[in-house]
């Protein structure tokens, strides 16, 4: 099989809130057709669609009630096989996204299984007796509360990692794996492209159960389980390894060793992987729902070692910003206010030009932004309306914890794709099920297409400078200067060729200096793409300006 997923930029599609074609209020795969175009102007090759699937919609969509039927309200299956059918007509690659940690409580499996102790299907989830009057282990759910649920129809408590209404199956249980591989296999025989594995990490449970929850991220506990290399190496062989598809693995609190051995290719699992520990540096004392300063060194750290130890070792990263999960980096990382435009290019330059498959948010190419909305009735995520409720029952002010949901919430990512001027960014001619942002006249793909200047460009410039310079693909990575409190520089060495990528991460300006096992060497040199209309004169002492970013090839 072909690896075409190394070189391949993928977008990912949150189809709630992506185009609206009926006039509902959410976005459906008819909007993704009329979409397709767009998508291929930007160069992207491979299309990743939050799960489309039947479900209550309470965890949008990662509450799935059954696998193979399309959500009502994005449209029917002859909608998703024309998708498919126009995407590969462009050229373009559809992955879906797998949810196989747990179902919804909807779902038929868990209904049987909650009926009855005997019932067949009781074993595809996971019930435990309570102890002395309350829950089976202290665990948390990730969303807050007790990761267990007392069901009294049967006097035992069922595990939930996630929401209440998202039950874990039992993958010690060899019914649940073979139906999730029929699963699996039914959507890549109508010509799916490969999957996105949420949570896969979390699939394998130290069976017994232990009831020491750490303090603060007790997830960690949750994760790498003792089985979960065997459970993705059953997976490869009975479903990845008869198709020609891509895998990407979401790894929540893993580690760089668990990551090599997930995507070596000798170890026939995975081929890459999303961490989030460069997007956890924003977390005072490891705790996400509190406001702080990002550690920029620590960022730096982080993204280094996981380029430099997955390069050595085979492994490989996706490598990413944002999610539907994530604020908008360019509102957390970036500046989304003066400098918007070259803080957003800069931030794409870091994250493009290390090796691994790169992948775009919607609306990330062209600087969508956090909406900052001043109420907890804009709000629609359960896990921030859960946060909401837990941070004020902790005593903390309306105003604190809207502060903290204003730059913490996954509904951040989630407000309609603008796409113009007209009303509701031309998401949607009804009313949204969330708010667009207030910022839609201002920042839109139309206006992104109609300047040549744009971010949206820049990205365009990224993805084609990956498909001309296999040094981007293949060549090693090196850390610059790695306690400089303001760039983030690197080298991507190659045969023959260097690129030298100098990101300045603040709004001030500031001098970053070549090291001195470079400054006696005569390079050739020639400027890729930058920020700013020239670069900075002296190459050896460069005075940088706010958030500029540079990609000198050397020769
Ligand atoms: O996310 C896993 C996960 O941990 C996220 O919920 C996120 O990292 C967390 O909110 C940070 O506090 C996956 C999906 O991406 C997410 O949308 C789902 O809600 C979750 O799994 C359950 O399926």
């Amino acid at each position: 099989m072909t690896e075409w997923w190394r070189k391949a930029v993928v977008y990912q599609i949150y189809p709630r809130s992506f185009k609206d074609t009926t006039g509902n209020g959410v976005g459906d795969l008819r909007g993704i057709i009329e979409k397709l175009d767009y998508l291929k102007e930007l160069g992207v090759d491979v299309l990743w669609l939050t799960p489309i699937y039947r479900s209550p919609q309470r965890d949008n969509g990662y509450d799935i009630s059954d696998y193979r039927s399309i959500y009502e309200e994005y449209g029917t299956m002859q909608d998703f096989d024309e998708l498919l059918a126009e995407a590969h007509a462009r050229g373009l690659k559809i992955i879906l996204d797998m949810v196989v940690n747990h179902t919804s409580t909807e779902h038929k499996w868990f209904r049987q299984a909650r009926s009855g102790k005997e019932n067949p299907y009781r074993n595809f989830y996971i019930w435990k007796d309570g102890k002395e009057g309350r829950e089976p282990t202290n665990w948390q759910s990730k969303f807050g509360g007790p990761a267990w649920q007392y069901d009294e129809n049967t006097d035992q408590y069922y595990l939930h990692l996630f929401d209440v209404t998202q039950a874990d199956l039992n993958w010690e249980n060899a019914k649940v794996r073979q139906e999730i591989y029929d699963m699996m296999r039914w959507w890549l025989d109508k010509g799916v492209d490969g999957f996105r594995l949420d949570v896969i990490n979390l699939i394998s449970k130290d069976q017994r159960f232990p009831d020491d929850q750490p303090p603060g991220d007790g997830r960690k506990f949750y994760t790498d389980g003792p089985r979960v290399h065997e459970f993705l190496r059953e997976m490869n062989r009975e479903v990845f390894s008869k198709y020609d598809m891509m895998t990407v693995g979401e790894m929540s609190s893993t580690t760089i060793p668990h990551c090599i051995q997930y995507t070596r290719p000798d170890s026939r699992e995975l081929n890459m992987i999303f961490h989030f520990h460069h997007l956890k540096v924003d977390y005072p004392d490891g705790e996400k729902w509190s406001v702080g300063e990002f550690d920029f060194l620590a960022l730096k750290q982080i993204l280094s070692s996981w380029q430099t130890e997955m390069g050595k070792a085979g492994g490989w990263n996706a490598l990413f910003w944002c999610n539907h999960d994530q604020p908008r980096i360019v509102s957390r990382y970036g500046d989304d206010q003066t400098y918007h435009k070259e803080s957003a290019k800069m931030l794409a330059t870091t994250i493009h030009l290390m090796q691994g498959t790169p992948f775009i948010y919607q609306g990330e190419e062209f600087g969508m932004t956090n909406p900052n909305f001043t109420s907890i009735n804009d709000y629609r995520d359960v896990e921030t309306l859960n946060m909401y409720h837990l941070l004020r029952q902790r005593g903390l002010s309306e105003d604190e914890v809207m502060d903290i949901i204003r730059q913490k919430s996954r509904d951040n990512s989630r407000t309609p794709m603008q796409w113009d001027t007209s009303p509701n960014g031309g998401f949607t001619t009804g009313t949204p099920w969330i708010r667009t942002a207030p910022n839609y006249q201002e920042i839109n793909a139309e206006k992104a297409l109609a300047d040549p200047d744009s971010i949206f460009y820049h990205y365009k410039e990224l993805i084609r400078l990956r498909k001309t310079y296999d040094i981007i693909t293949t060549g090693s990575f090196e850390l610059l200067d790695s306690e400089h409190p303001d760039v983030f520089a690197y080298l991507r060495n190659g045969d023959g060729e260097k690129l030298l990528v100098i990101n300045n991460f603040r709004r001030h300006e500031t001098t970053f200096s070549l090291p001195e096992t470079m400054k006696g060497s005569d390079w050739n040199r020639e400027v890729l793409l930058s920020n700013y209309r020239d670069v900075p004169d002296n190459f050896k002492r460069m005075k940088l300006r706010p958030y500029e970013s540079i990609i000198f090839r050397l020769t």
